[in-house]
């Protein structure tokens, strides 16, 4: 699979410059995409095509002859319903019909905004509920439920991401649970790229942080395990806080507090009343 050039979306993000970056140097070939120019110079063993995702024709032609599609691109922040179609889920039935097409595997930089409205004094496991704390959010589990469908119809295998959050250095308390360093975001993509098999796979995006609000996932079919943890961070952030009430209690942070109307929290319990 590593032999056939990989289509990497969302190129010109804070994420996908790093990819591109430390991808090629380790010896792939990339396509890179994105609706905005690509900022830096780009590399040597990648091209670079500006595209939008809502056109089907070319991604599918960005595609053509690709093993893997890492599918970092769409919106990244809670926006307007409106503003979400588009890129996030139009955008993401073409990287699937594209990926159908080409036999390629899918790696999805999926969020954990799509499971958000847990506590975070919970722990998770890979198999709870989809709580998505946005629009934003519910797309990521959108294209989690995509990656479902298509490897039980069609066997397009994918790897959904579920990330943390994805900086070279943790920034408040919330992120001694959720921080994903970079080295161990390219290990991770890596692996998801040359792993033999993968299936329909969900990993959580972060680093190996003792202060985790997750396990049991799929790494180990992928052959990952982080290096990197935010506990060397904690005398510095344990008192950065989220300002709102909303934004300390769940595990989405500072997207749940966006235009929350309750009066009252929600449910610890996915489905109880209260
Ligand atoms: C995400 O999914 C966002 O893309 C990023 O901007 C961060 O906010 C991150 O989650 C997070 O939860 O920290």
């Amino acid at each position: 699979m590593v032999q056939k050039p990989v289509l990497l979306t969302g190129a010109s993000g804070a994420l996908g410059r790093m990819l591109a970056r430390e991808l090629t140097a380790a010896g792939m070939t990339l396509r890179l995409t994105d609706i905005t120019p690509f900022p830096d110079p780009v590399p040597e063993g990648a091209s670079f095509t500006r595209a939008d995702l809502n056109d089907g024709v070319a991604v599918a032609r960005l595609a053509e002859g690709c093993g893997a599609i890492l599918h970092f691109g769409g919106i990244s922040v809670e926006q307007l319903f409106e503003e979400i179609l588009g890129p996030n889920l139009r955008g993401l039935y073409h990287i699937y019909e594209a990926a159908r097409r080409e036999g390629a595997r899918v790696v999805f930089a999926s969020s954990n905004h799509s499971i958000g409205f847990h506590e975070q004094r919970q722990s998770l496991d890979l198999d709870c509920q989809f709580r998505p704390d946005g629009f934003y959010g519910l797309s990521k589990a959108y294209g989690e439920l995509m990656g479902r469908l298509y490897w039980d119809k069609h066997g397009v295998e994918n790897v959904n991401l579920r990330i943390g959050t994805c900086l070279p250095e943790p920034r408040d308390a919330r992120a001694l649970s959720t921080w994903l360093s970079y080295p161990d975001l390219t290990r991770l993509v890596l692996a998801c790229v040359t792993a033999e098999r993968a299936g329909h796979a969900v990993i959580w995006g972060a680093s190996a942080n003792p202060a985790s609000w997750w396990a049991r996932d799929h790494r180990a079919r992928i052959g990952w395990a982080p290096q990197d943890s935010a506990e060397a961070f904690r005398a510095q952030l344990e008192a950065v806080l989220n300002p709102s009430e909303v934004g300390r209690r769940h595990q989405g942070g500072a997207f749940c507090v966006q235009d929350y109307t309750r009066a009252t929290p929600p449910p610890r319990d996915a489905f109880s009343l209260d």
